[in-house]
């Protein structure tokens, strides 16, 4: 009705706009036309009178002459009729002559030159308007035998022209638009006709499932269109900014209250047995734990991880469930217990010696065993039995986190083949000649797509993930819709940039800027006046600590007046510290830092203060805020969220972010400095120049990221994948409806 509404509208101007050309032009054409009539009709009356009219001009009968004139003046179109003579002078005229039109003037039309010869004497005429309307005015000459004898003035009245012009333009306006009018209704019939026709066609091709080939392309289309705007309704209806609150709005819109389960390897929360005997509960150091912690809280649900805290097993119910946050209890863990040998192989070896420097380009050699393998294969299928004991629906949503459930994506589809089943990978993706290294890439792969959706941080990591497929699995690739699509079934793979809570809720309890700064130098006997840079991170040699303290040094190096004022603050929270290439790691670490030291260290001054223990996070949110700058040195990073914390915690616009450009995050934080951190000349200039930047700049660039963060948080992340995720599962439901009612038309 709308349409048909605006259509009109548009109608009705685009015929206003013509009408008015329209009666312009006819106005003028017409116009014309009248002129000229009078013109001619003017001289056939004088030619008409002629004989008389020259009869009493030579006899000088000038009240003969008045007497024709008048009887010429009768017509009812002839208001006024003059006779001029040669010289142009009046020989006589009609009562009502008007006096602009005097002989005098009138002559030099008629009669060009005082000598001019009876041939070049001409007829004139011209339009004047007068107070009772507009006239017209002929000056025709009056010869005798080749002589002229003067001329006679006729004034026309054009009031009549003016009536026909009115009318045909009536008239023209009123065919004009009873035609327009019939070509709209029928086109608006036809196009009506032809839509429900075409529309009438294709929705029951849609639900009778009928095949017809050269329908698919359409088909495929339009239901990626409709899946596209309902999207973008959805998101339209939502509106504004993502918040836990959007999100649990979103998932009950999709979901209906069915609780999501994600299966990840690390905890949220740890119980711990402390040295006094009591249970504490920490908060693990892990970027997959800071992101998806806010989102279950947000949706709740269940999340199986390992039990990995002293105390874990002493703090569940039965099921091995407990429910979390302490004191807010909106979700549950489920937890699984792993043996020594389990967690060695499945966990150390081939999750973190294996795949982890598979993925990573950081040097690091991958170690390949296959009794590691064996575990992994195992444990992949205790999470995944785990994981369908949870679910409570035969089509659950279920998420799938990180390198160490590969496999688990299909096991879980084995057992629930209606599943919708997310994998995420939080770490970057080789591509293929790096991944042929796996003696069992090809389980992976096959493992993986048993998922959904498969989700990347970049574009980059799933472009390598489809080309690994493209190289080594029979798969058939389909680049329009970026999936992999095997055995019939296809698998999304689409990046899903992660991301923060927002506001981070650590820094609404954090004290301002300069208490955090001046307690910390309190705490670490820095003077008030310190330069004070921080790094955040797990100790593992893909975060390129080693080459941010080098970089220190090289700044201290190049740069002297830093020496004794610059403090670089790095936590490290021990990890994985059971593989050895993590225990070199950290001597090297350490031994580095007291190098450094040792060469620039003075009286009570040491360049690097390393803090090697977990931190909890209202603690790392304090270091956040007192630094000055924030290096990120990862020499490979899927996206790295401390770049993003130390953002979020700046609510007072200050501090610079010095940003690896092999991060993900280097692709979103783009006001960041972002450096190459093998380049130490690079990396010790820009952190020289984060030390100087000036407030405005500090400020700007801040505002710019921290305006970024706060729309592109986590609650989108997981919004957007969600959403995504049902889609496809009420798709699928459809599909199976269908697949279900054919085969019982078929038996
Ligand atoms: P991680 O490799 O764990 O995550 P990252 O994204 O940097 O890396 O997150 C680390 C988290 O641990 C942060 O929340 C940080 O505050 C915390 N943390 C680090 N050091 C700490 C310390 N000393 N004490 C306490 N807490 C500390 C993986 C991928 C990343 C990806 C995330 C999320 O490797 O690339 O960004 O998953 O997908």
């Amino acid at each position: 009705m709308r349409r048909a509404v605006r259509f009109l509208m548009a109608l009705v101007v685009a015929l206003a706009l013509v009408a008015w050309v329209g009666s312009a032009i006819v106005h003028r054409t017409t116009r014309a036309w009248f002129e000229k009539d009078v013109s001619l009709r003017a001289q056939l009356v004088v030619s008409g009178a002629r004989q008389a009219l020259a009869t009493h001009w030579r006899k000088e009968q000038r009240s003969e002459l008045q007497g024709l004139l008048a009887e010429i003046a009768h017509d009812e179109r002839i208001m006024a009729a003059a006779a001029c003579a040669a010289d142009f002078t009046t020989l006589t005229r009609t009562k009502d002559y008007p006096d602009q039109f005097g002989c005098a003037d009138l002559g030099p039309h008629v009669r060009p030159s005082a000598d001019s010869p009876a041939e070049e004497w001409k007829a004139w005429g011209t339009v004047a308007t007068l107070p009772g309307g507009d006239v017209h005015v002929s000056a025709i000459p009056v010869l005798d035998a080749e002589h002229p004898l003067g001329f006679v003035v006729l004034v026309h009245d054009l009031s009549f022209v003016q009536r026909r012009e009115a009318t045909t333009q009536r008239f023209m306006l009123l065919a004009f638009g009873l035609l327009a009018a019939t070509a709209a209704i029928v086109t608006i019939v036809t196009a009506r006709l032809a839509w429900r026709g075409w529309s009438d066609e294709l929705r029951g091709i849609l639900r009778s499932g009928t095949k017809r080939p050269e329908f698919q392309p359409i088909l495929r289309d339009v239901r990626d269109l409709v899946d596209r705007i309902v999207a973008e309704k959805q998101s339209d209806r939502d509106g504004g900014a993502w918040t836990p609150q959007r999100l649990k709005h979103t998932l009950n819109r999709y979901l209906h209250g069915e609780k999501v389960v994600i299966l990840a390897n690390r905890e949220p929360y740890v119980h711990e047995h402390t040295k006094s005997g009591t249970i504490e509960v920490l908060h693990p150091a892990s970027g997959l734990v800071t992101a998806l912690e806010p989102v279950m809280r947000a949706c709740s649900g269940v999340w199986v991880a390992h039990g990995s805290g002293s105390a874990d097993k002493q703090t569940v119910d039965k099921q091995s469930r407990v429910a979390v946050p302490p004191g807010e209890e909106s979700y549950l863990i489920r937890r699984v217990w792993l043996s020594p040998e389990e967690e060695k192989g499945y966990y150390y070896g081939f999750s973190n010696e294996g795949l982890w420097p598979l993925c990573h380009i950081a040097h690091a050699r991958p170690i390949f065993r296959s009794e590691d393998w064996k575990h992994y294969q195992a444990v992949n299928q205790r999470f995944a039995d785990a994981v369908c004991e949870e679910v409570d629906s035969e089509d659950p949503i279920v998420l799938v986190q990180d390198y160490h459930f590969a496999l688990a994506p299909r096991l879980i589809r084995e057992r629930l083949p209606r599943a919708t089943v997310i994998m995420f990978w939080h770490i970057p993706w080789p591509n293929s000649a790096r991944l042929g290294i796996c003696p069992w890439r090809n389980a992976l792969l096959e493992g993986m797509l048993g998922a959904s959706i498969l989700g990347f941080h970049t574009q980059f990591d799933c472009n390598n993930f489809v080309e690994s497929v493209d190289r080594f699995l029979e798969a058939r690739i389909d680049r329009e819709q970026q999936g992999v699509v095997q055995h019939g079934r296809t698998t999304l793979v689409r990046p899903y940039p992660i991301s923060l809570e927002w506001p981070v809720r650590w820094s609404s309890t954090t004290p301002p800027a300069a208490e955090c700064r001046r307690a910390l130098c309190e705490e670490l006997e820095l003077p008030p006046n310190a330069l004070i840079g921080v790094g955040v991170d797990r100790l593992d040699y893909t975060k390129g600590v080693e080459e941010r303290l080098l970089a220190v040094e090289c700044l201290l190096d190049r740069y002297p007046e830093y020496r004794g004022r610059f403090t670089f603050i790095q936590l490290a929270a021990p990890s994985r510290t059971v593989i050895e290439r993590y225990q070199q790691y950290n001597d090297s670490v350490e031994k580095l830092a007291a190098r450094i030291n040792e060469r620039f260290g003075e009286g009570s001054y040491r360049p690097i203060v390393l803090l090697r223990r977990h931190h909890e996070p209202p603690v790392v949110f304090r270091y956040y805020r007192a630094a000055d700058v924030c290096y990120v040195s990862s020499l490979h990073d899927g996206m790295n969220l401390v770049a993003k914390e130390f953002i979020a915690a700046r609510e007072d616009e200050r501090g610079v972010l010095v940003l690896s450009q092999f991060t993900g995050a280097a692709r979103e934080l783009t006001e960041a400095l972002i450096v190459n951190p093998y380049d130490l000349g690079e990396a010790s200039a820009a952190l020289a120049t984060a030390l100087t930047l000036s407030t405005e700049e500090q400020r700007d660039r801040m505002r710019s990221m921290r305006a970024f963060l706060a729309e592109f948080n986590v609650y989108r992340w997981a919004g957007r994948m969600l959403a995504d995720a049902a889609r496809l599962r009420s798709r699928d439901r459809l599909t199976g409806r269908l697949t279900d009612h054919l085969a019982a038309a078929a038996r």
